[in-house]
């Protein structure tokens, strides 16, 4: 960064990196045979909700044919998908999971 006259300079400049680690958004997908109690449930266990808000997104992902139900890190997002493809698959519901890089 200096210039010692009469000669070109290039001027760098050093960015601090802090790269945060990258967000995924998991989804619900829509379906015509997973029961909306499942959902709920699946909602309320594995995503925090209190059942007022598990219902609500529940009935959005039934009407709209999918919703966000959480952010999380590669990691976190992960595990969440396998969580309800898992319990999904057990109980016999074509319910679908997915996440997505934000
Ligand atoms: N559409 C389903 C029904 O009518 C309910 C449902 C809601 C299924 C959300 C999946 O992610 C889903 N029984």
């Amino acid at each position: 960064e200096d210039d010692d006259g009469g000669d070109t300079s290039v001027i760098t400049k050093v960015k601090p990196k802090t790269k945060r680690p990258p967000l995924y958004k998991v989804m619900l997908l829509n379906d015509d045979y997973t029961p909306m109690e499942f959902v709920v449930h699946v909602l309320e266990r594995f995503f925090g909700m209190d059942h007022a808000q598990a219902f609500e997104i529940m009935l959005t992902v039934h009407k709209r044919g999918l919703a966000v139900v959480g952010v999380f890190s590669h990691e976190i997002a992960e595990t969440k998908v396998t969580q309800v493809m898992d319990l999904a698959r057990q109980h016999q519901h074509p319910l679908q999971c997915t996440m997505e890089k934000e």
